[in-house]
């Protein structure tokens, strides 16, 4: 039971490090956004950001959603070009 779990990790490990070292995904609040021109302003604004890979930002639901690597952004570069945007926002836990 024991061995097969580890080799489970290893396996696991082995395949998802190269590709997908450093990818996150953070879901961002932004509460500013009062018309429905206002995500394009705050996905341009991420999509500045280098590593960045992905933005979804949802103006029903007030969020961005952002893949990113973490080793080139980070969640305070994310939250800082939406606010240089005029759009500040918080990482939702
Ligand atoms: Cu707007």
């Amino acid at each position: 039971m024991m061995t097969r779990l580890l080799s489970i990790a290893a396996l696991t490990t082995a395949f998802a490090a190269p590709a997908w070292a450093g990818t996150q995904t953070v879901t961002l609040s932004v509460p500013g956004m009062t018309c429905a021109a206002c995500p394009l302003t705050v996905k341009q604004a991420l999509n500045k950001v280098p590593g960045v890979s992905k933005t979804d930002v949802s103006f029903d639901r007030k969020q961005a959603v952002v893949t990113f690597d973490d080793n080139k952004a980070s969640v305070a570069a994310l939250t800082k070009a939406t606010a240089d945007a005029g759009y500040p926002s918080t990482a939702k836990p």
